[in-house]
């Protein structure tokens, strides 16, 4: 996976992924990053790559011109090196939520680019031109671009083949399921005065296994009755059987 960011600071970009698994992944060249700076291509003597906005109103916008010229730079680039070119990702509170189903589709592809704002947005006729995915982290406001591209590179990045060792990995398939993860427990057998939880000194494999679940459900439950309810009806035997047996408790 070749990731482009198209941003006006590089170096918070390279700063922000150079360390841990993602760094890691850098250097064994599993993942390739190129930071490039915009400002870099505009065409103004002063430098300049945002102006006024049309019609009013408060902040600058990014112009066109930089914004079109750095990505069809990367774009030449990729097609000269023999690959297809690339999907766009529009960084921006205006788009389509990220979630982990997204991150699986961009992580198939062979190279992605990232435009990253800043100011109050981009000119629309540039977006227009060259984005295929307006996406979003959250609905929340950030100064910037930058932050929610290396939570995308990374999310996508743990994807890619051969980033994650084999015991990294296996921490995909419990959230997978679409459950919060369950409570757990390393040495000591006792801290503060609190003991970890009987079951899991228990070398019993499958009730270990059994009481994460239950666990998972119920911490779902709690904090994110939206997932919970998209796992009760994906998983309808399984809870049946459950609800069966409370019944059964309570008689
Ligand atoms: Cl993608 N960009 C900005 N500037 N703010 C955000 C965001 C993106 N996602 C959530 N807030």
């Amino acid at each position: 996976m070749n990731f482009h960011v198209l941003t006006l600071f590089p170096e918070m970009v390279l700063d922000g992924l150079n360390t841990s698994i993602i760094g890691r992944a850098v250097s064994k060249n599993y993942i390739t990053l190129d930071a490039v700076q915009i400002r870099d291509y505009t065409l103004d003597k002063h430098n300049k790559v945002d102006d006024y906005t049309y019609g009013g109103g408060a902040g600058m916008l990014m112009q066109a011109q930089p914004v079109y010229d750095s990505c069809e730079a990367v774009q030449k680039k990729i097609e000269e090196a023999g690959r297809k070119r690339a999907r766009v990702i529009y960084v921006t509170p205006g788009g389509y939520t990220f979630n982990q189903s997204m991150a699986l589709d961009f992580s198939k592809e062979e190279d992605l680019i990232f435009l990253c704002g800043h100011y109050e947005g981009i000119d629309e006729r540039v977006l227009e031109e060259v984005v295929t995915d307006y996406v979003s982290i959250g609905d929340y406001v950030l100064t910037g671009g930058e932050l929610p591209a290396m939570v995308m590179i990374d999310c996508i990045s743990r994807l890619v083949p051969g980033v994650l060792s084999n015991s990294e990995s296996s921490v995909t398939e419990s959230f997978s399921d679409g459950l919060l993860e369950y409570p757990q427990y390393s040495r000591p057998e006792e801290w503060h005065g609190k003991k970890v939880p009987e079951i899991l000194l228990s070398g019993h494999h499958a009730n270990v296994e059994k009481w994460r679940l239950e666990q998972s459900i119920i911490k779902t439950k709690k904090i994110r009755p939206d997932l919970y309810e998209k796992y009760i009806l994906d998983h309808p035997v399984e809870e049946k059987k459950k609800r069966r047996k409370q019944k059964s408790c309570n008689s």
